[in-house]
């Protein structure tokens, strides 16, 4: 065993040890059930391929042992008082899990195979795959106190992209049940106790995705421990030899960064695996820490059922095939050892078959639920996005007094605790603000965001490289005492509320952490989960999770989220990799509508994306997602030159009681909108720039510069209502900083000139930035010249 921890190695010694092989045994029961899940699984595998030769299925045969597995480990949380178990797996062997042990009726499945929809169909969703379903049952085992639920979330086909999913769901159900209990004063209770993950995987993949390793270095993180996950490792093979497919002997040899450690089992002994798993469990709650079993089958047929592995692998090949079945060979030792009769055997497999024949006929009159369990349970209370009771545009100011309260609080330490001297000006500044009202900066908005929200009981919860302080060292959210290295949150520690912030430090990762703090946003809707990008550009190491998960699981799944990117983005010469959130990229990835129609508003779009202009628009827009009825994910393309430009701030009276975001923002210096003789539409910080060099150049009242400040949906109306007050403008165009192919443009285009052509003018035009293979150059003569180019565009030709 490989483990530098001698107290580990002694705890596994005493546990291999200590038992005798009589003690070890198990009861006649067990090995029943061991026998029941078995031999109905090869059952099950054998009724697909009998009636639906042409379906992949990713069938089990070779490792069914899986089953057994997860049915001990099922069985040991329970009886140790686990309560909840959060899943992530891939598609091995799933349906046969599905029906064999989550109670998924083989009805819904045989109906989806042929072609009907897993979902109530009045949702109009897109539906997934079959080896994506997904069950929650509450399933009760001899000798636990309480059913333990297990919720198998739903997955991507990307391999491994779910486990951080599962880690921050099993984490924020923890944090709110340990939330829950301290109220009661129940303090007994850690992370891990009551809810665990468990994370399957496939050889290849474990080895091979990255994401498992950025799992594996959140494990043991303050913001990101759930008090250790028990990964299975199914390892059937590779249509890819071994030799070929990792550098290292064992697939689980990944898991020696953290050092977590390995069970290798052979899943011919179902018994052994059992045992095996039932030691991880305990190795996992003893420990609190992540331990894998790592479970050696093999693949009886291809990579699926239409695939011929004897194409590569014909020699290991000849061998399987001789192989008698693992649920065979068990069946035949238990009748050997008069566990089991041979009519008794007969009549399981007999039954089942029965069973699924049953189910196949009623296959046909299946209808799914119309219960929406995303709106149960801790959803009760939100609404259908697309429903007519979803509230889009709700109102987010806050009483100026609580906003006071909030902006003292975010700056109180305790008594003796000694900030950085340079902060002093931080914690001046913030008290300023609140007396007098006006400067209020970036930080200042966002505290008195996270803090009124916090008076009303949510949990703020925000992820990311050094968010504590900020990347910009900006937010200061988290306080540290120079003597001590004492660490405060003094929104934490001075507002008297329910609600909690959790500034989560993370580990250099955007896959992992991204794809947690998603993970965080399924658990309930009274949190505002947030990432935090250290600069835009980074995001694309996490894209998968923006693809599969973020805009897509509403439609693929009907399931909500409410969380929000955080993606410092905008040109000021710092070089191609620190300049762009490729917010192109994001346009494209809504759906929202091309056209402009008034009546089929609000449009159910599968993100907001934004790009606000003062720390009140980004107030309001924080306190939106979670004052809205129902959850949406939230892209904010952040600024960075604007996090304490005076020309940017807010005062208090814009986050007041009745104010709210606002999708596009006139010009405020301009009074006579008629002798506007040109306006230039455009999103983000650009405008300060702009707003600049206009009075430089004396040309006020001349040109107009409106800010599109939420990019999806496109605010059509109200882009409407601004343009139309500018009835003497020659000319209205487009201007980004960001080169033409990529920006807000290509987004903008057609929806930008679906208006102007109500407003009976000709299509808009571009300026800016020609096309480029960069978002910015990295040469600062270079950058200046291109940048002066596009300020002049707003002006040339104007005096
Ligand atoms: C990220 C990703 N890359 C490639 C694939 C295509 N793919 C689907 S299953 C599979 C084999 C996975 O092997 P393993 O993890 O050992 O699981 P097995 O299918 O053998 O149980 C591959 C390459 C995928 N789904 N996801």
């Amino acid at each position: 065993m490989h483990s530098p921890s001698k107290t580990e190695r002694l705890w596994f010694s005493h546990m291999l040890e200590s038992e005798s092989s009589e003690d070890r045994k198990l009861g006649t029961e067990e090995r029943k059930r061991i026998h029941d899940v078995l031999a109905r699984s090869e059952e099950f595998d054998r009724f697909l391929q009998l009636k639906f030769p042409n379906l992949k299925r990713y069938g089990l045969e070779g490792g069914e042992s899986m089953l057994p597995a997860l049915d001990g480990l099922f069985s040991s949380a329970a009886q140790a008082g686990v309560e909840h178990i959060i899943i992530g797996m891939p598609h091995r062997g799933r349906l046969n899990f599905l029906t064999g042990l989550l109670k998924y009726p083989p009805s819904a499945l045989f109906h989806k195979i042929k072609g009907g929809s897993e979902l109530p169909e009045e949702y109009g969703a897109a539906g997934d795959v079959i080896s994506h379903l997904t069950a929650s049952p509450s399933l009760q085992y001899r000798g636990a106190s309480k059913p333990v639920k297990v919720s198998l979330l739903p997955n991507p086909s990307h391999l491994e992209a779910v486990n951080p999913v599962a880690l921050g769901k099993t984490r924020a159900k923890q944090f709110a049940l340990l939330k829950e209990l301290q109220r009661v004063g129940e303090t007994d209770c850690f992370p891990g106790d009551r809810v665990m993950c468990v994370q399957l995987h496939g050889d290849a993949s474990f080895t091979g995705q990255g994401v498992v390793m950025e799992g594996l270095g959140l494990s043991n993180l303050p913001h990101y421990t759930v008090g250790g996950s028990v990964h299975l490792v199914v390892n059937i093979g590779y249509t890819t030899p071994a030799s070929s497919a990792r550098s290292s002997l064992y697939c689980s040899d990944v898991a020696k960064m953290i050092n977590a450690p390995v069970l290798h089992v052979n899943g011919d002994y179902p018994e052994d695996v059992q045992r095996a798993i039932d030691i991880a469990f305990k190795y996992r709650n003893y420990f609190r820490k992540d331990v894998i079993v790592d479970l050696i089958v093999y693949r009886r047929w291809g990579h699926n059922e239409l695939d011929e592995p004897a194409f590569t692998q014909p020699l290991m090949y000849e061998k399987i095939r001789s192989r008698r079945s693992v649920p065979a060979l068990y069946e035949e030792r238990l009748i050997d050892e008069n566990v089991l009769t041979k009519e008794a055997a007969d009549s399981v497999r007999a039954e089942h078959k029965e069973f699924l024949s049953s189910e196949l006929a009623a296959a046909a009159s299946h209808k799914p639920g119309s219960a929406l369990s995303i709106m149960q349970g801790q959803w009760k209370g939100t609404v259908w996005p697309a429903s007519k009771q979803a509230v889009w545009d709700p109102e987010t100011g806050v009483e100026r007094d609580t906003l006071k309260t909030v902006g003292r609080a975010s700056v109180t330490v305790p008594e003796g605790f000694e900030i950085h001297p340079r902060l002093q000006r931080h914690v001046k500044h913030r008290l300023s603000a609140m007396e007098t009202g006006e400067g209020l900066d970036w930080a200042t908005a966002e505290a008195l965001a996270f803090g009124s929200l916090m008076l009303e009981g949510y949990d703020v919860r925000i992820s990311g490289q050094d968010v504590g302080r900020g990347t910009f060292s900006q937010r200061h959210a988290m306080l540290v005492d120079q003597r001590t290295e004492g660490v405060v949150v003094p929104l934490n520690l001075a507002l008297e509320c329910d609600g909690r912030l959790e500034l989560a430090n993370s580990s250099l990762s955007e896959m992992g952490v991204l794809g947690f703090e998603y993970g965080v946003s399924w658990e309930k809707p009274d949190i505002l989960p947030i990432w935090e990008a250290q600069f835009g550009d980074f995001f694309n190491g996490a894209q998968v999770i923006i693809d599969t998960f973020i805009t897509s699981a509403e439609t693929k799944w009907l399931k909500q989220s409410g969380i929000v990117l955080l993606l410092p983005h905008g040109l000021d010469g710092a070089g191609p990799e620190h300049s762009s959130s490729r917010i192109e990229r994001m346009l494209q990835l809504t759906n929202d509508p091309y056209t402009f129609d008034t009546a089929a508003e609000p449009v159910n779009v599968n993100m907001n994306v934004a790009f606000p202009t003062t720390p009140a628009q980004y107030f309001h827009l924080l306190r939106r997602q979670v004052k809205r009825n129902f959850r949406k994910p939230l892209v904010v393309a952040g600024p960075k030159g604007l996090l304490r430009l005076a020309a940017a701030a807010s005062s208090l009276s814009d986050l007041a009681e009745g104010t709210r975001f606002r999708p596009v923002l006139d010009d405020p210096a301009i009074s006579d909108h008629g002798a506007v003789s040109r306006v230039v539409c455009l999103t983000g910080k650009l405008y300060y720039d702009l707003v600049k060099e206009r009075q430089k150049r004396q040309l006020a009242g001349k040109v107009a510069f409106v800010r599109v400040e939420e990019l999806s949906p496109f605010p059509f109306q109200s882009v409407l209502d601004v343009l139309s007050r500018y009835d003497g403008a020659k000319e209205i165009f487009w201007l980004q900083e960001e080169p033409r192919n990529q920006g807000a443009w290509s987004h903008v285009e057609p929806r930008l000139n679906a208006v102007l052509e109500r407003l009976g003018r000709s299509e808009a035009l571009i300026k800016g930035r020609k096309e480029d293979a960069v978002p910015a150059p990295g040469i600062a003569s270079l950058y200046a010249a291109q940048q002066k180019r596009v300020i002049d565009a707003a002006f040339d030709g104007l005096q």
